[in-house]
C-alpha cells in the first residue's frame, strides 16, 4: 500500500495542471498521479481535425511526456473511491492512501445508448469528432459525400464543449462549397436542446448564420438510432416522445450521450444526485469531505465544461488547496468563467465567453458575438501552445487578468 500527500486522479487537462502545481511545491515522492492512459489529447483540436485543418496526431502528446517528472505516475485505471479511509483502489489491486485527493476524471462517452452504435462507424458517413476512433471519419465522409443529408446530432445528456456538435457543421458547409457540392447537400442540425446555444447574444449570432446558410435547424430532436444499411437516422421528438422521425443521411455526424464516469458515479458518497463529484461551485471544495476537490467536465459545477472553464478552476482550486494543505480554509472563489470557440469554417470564429449564470464575460473589448479571423487563428494557432506549454504546466489560469486589463477605463 502506497500513501501520497497528494492523490490526483485523472491526467487530462485539469489533472495534468493541478498535479504540476502541487508536485513542485510538495516535491518528488507526495504527488501521485492515477492515469491509465498511453496518450494526452488536447481535444479541443479534434473539431480541427475533423475538417482538415489539423492531424490527429497533432493533438496528443505521450502521457509519459507531460505529467509532472516529480509526480508518480501510476498507470492504472482507478476503479473505486473509499473517501471513509481515504483510499483509491486501481484495478491491478493497488490500495492508494491520501491526505488529499483531486478527482479530474473528466467524461464518459457513451456511444453504446444510441441504437446501432458504436458498430454503424464501421459503415460509410458515421463519424463523431468526440472520439480519436472516429475523428478521422469525418473527414473521410466530407471527402466522399456525393449527395444528400448532412445531419448533425447534439444529445439528451449535458456534454463537454456544447458548441462543438455544431462547428463541424459550420465547418462541413463551407466544405461543400469549396468542392463544389453545396448544392448536392442538405445540411440539417438536429439538438435535444430547446434552443441553438445556451447564451442568447451568441444564439442571436448563430441563428443568423445558419438562415444566411440555408441550413436547417430543428430542436428538441434526439438521436435514437441508426440503421447503417438503409442508411437511416431515427430522431425522438422529446416533446411527444411518441413521435420518432426517420431521415436518410449521406454524412451523419454523431455527438454521443455522455455521463460522469462509471468509477465515479458508483460511489455515493462522493457524487450528486445527477452523478458528478459533488463539490461547492465556488471553492471546488467537496460538500462533505474537506479533504476532497474537484475540477473539469466530471464536478457538479453548473458551468459549461470546457477547457476554458477548467483552466479558471485550476487556478482556484490551487489556491485553496495550498490553503488546505496548511490547515486554513478555503477562500477563493471561482467565478463561472467559460468559453466556447464557436468555429464557423475554415477561417471565422465566434468566442463565446460567459459565467454560470450565462452572462457573457467577454475577454476583448469588441463584440465577440461577431464571426472574426482574429479569434479563429487564437483557436487554431494560439490555444494549442498556450494549452501544452502554460496550462499542462499549471502556469495558465484562464484570461480573467488579461480581461480586466482590456477593459480598464471601460465600464
Ligand atoms: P479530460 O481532459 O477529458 O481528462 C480526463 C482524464 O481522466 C483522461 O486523461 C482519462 O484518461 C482519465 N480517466 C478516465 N477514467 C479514468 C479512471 N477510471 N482512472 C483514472 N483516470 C481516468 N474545450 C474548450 O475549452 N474549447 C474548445 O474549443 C473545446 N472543444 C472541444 C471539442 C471536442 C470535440 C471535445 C471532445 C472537447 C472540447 N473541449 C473544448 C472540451 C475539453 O476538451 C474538456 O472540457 C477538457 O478536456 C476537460 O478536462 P478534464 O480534465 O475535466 O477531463
Ligand atoms: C482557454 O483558456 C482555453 O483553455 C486553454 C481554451 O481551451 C482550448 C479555449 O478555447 C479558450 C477560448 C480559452 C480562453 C482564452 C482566451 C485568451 C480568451
Amino acid at each position: 500500500q502506497k500513501s501520497y500527500r497528494l492523490v490526483v486522479v485523472g491526467g487530462g487537462a485539469g489533472g495534468c495542471a493541478t498535479a504540476a502545481k502541487f508536485a513542485s511545491k510538495l516535491g518528488q515522492g507526495n504527488v501521485a498521479v492515477i492515469e491509465p492512459a498511453d496518450m494526452h489529447y488536447y481535444q479541443p483540436m479534434w473539431t480541427l481535425v475533423g475538417g482538415g485543418m489539423k492531424k490527429l496526431e497533432d493533438s496528443g502528446k505521450p502521457m509519459s511526456q507531460v505529467l509532472p517528472k516529480k509526480a508518480d505516475w501510476i498507470k492504472q485505471r482507478a476503479v473505486s473511491f473509499e473517501p471513509d479511509n481515504n483510499t483509491v483502489m486501481t484495478e491491478d489491486g493497488q490500495h492508494i492512501e491520501y491526505e488529499y485527493l483531486v478527482v479530474a476524471l473528466g467524461m464518459q462517452l457513451n456511444y453504446h445508448q444510441i441504437k446501432g452504435l458504436p458498430e454503424a462507424f464501421d459503415t460509410p458517413g458515421v463519424c463523431s469528432n468526440y472520439s480519436t476512433l472516429y475523428v478521422n471519419k469525418t473527414l473521410t465522409s466530407l471527402q466522399n459525400f456525393r449527395q444528400g443529408n448532412a445531419l448533425f446530432s447534439f444529445p439528451a445528456t449535458p456534454i463537454k464543449c456544447a458548441g462543438a456538435p455544431q462547428k463541424i457543421m459550420y465547418i462541413s458547409e463551407e466544405y461543400f462549397r469549396k468542392h463544389g457540392k453545396r448544392d448536392k447537400a442538405n445540411i440539417i442540425y438536429n439538438t435535444s436542446l430547446p434552443v441553438i446555444f445556451g447564451i442568447k447574444k451568441y444564439a442571436d449570432a448563430l441563428w443568423e448564420i445558419v438562415k444566411e446558410r440555408n441550413i436547417s435547424v430543428n430542436l428538441r430532436h434526439n438521436l435514437i438510432e441508426v440503421k447503417p444499411d438503409s442508411k437511416e437516422a431515427i430522431f425522438q421528438n422529446l416533446d411527444d416522445p411518441e413521435d420518432l422521425k426517420t431521415y436518410q443521411y449521406e454524412m451523419l455526424h454523431v455527438t454521443p450521450p455522455m455521463s460522469s464516469p462509471d468509477v465515479l458515479r458508483q460511489c455515493s458518497q462522493l457524487v450528486d444526485a445527477a452523478g458528478y463529484l459533488d463539490v461547492n461551485k465556488e471553492t471546488l471544495q467537496h460538500v462533505r469531505y474537506p479533504n476532497v476537490f474537484g475540477l473539469g467536465d466530471c464536478s457538479s459545477v453548473p458551468t459549461s465544461k470546457t477547457a476554458a472553464a477548467v483552466a479558471g478552476q485550476v487556478g482556484v482550486l490551487g489556491k485553496n488547496l495550498s490553503l488546505a494543505l496548511r490547515g486554513e480554509k478555503p477562500r477563493h472563489l471561482y467565478d463561472g468563467y467559460t468559453s466556447c470557440p464557436l468555429v464557423t469554417g475554415y477561417s471565422k470564429c465566434i468566442l463565446a465567453e460567459f459565467d454560470m449564470n450565462g452572462n457573457p464575460l467577454e475577454t476583448f473589448p469588441f463584440d465577440q458575438s461577431k464571426e472574426r479571423r482574429l479569434m479563429f487563428h487564437m483557436k487554431k494557432d494560439v490555444m494549442p501552445s498556450l494549452y501544452w506549454h502554460a496550462m499542462l504546466n499549471g502556469y495558465w489560469e484562464g484570461p480573467k487578468y488579461a480581461r480586466k486589463l482590456m477593459h480598464l477605463g471601460m465600464k
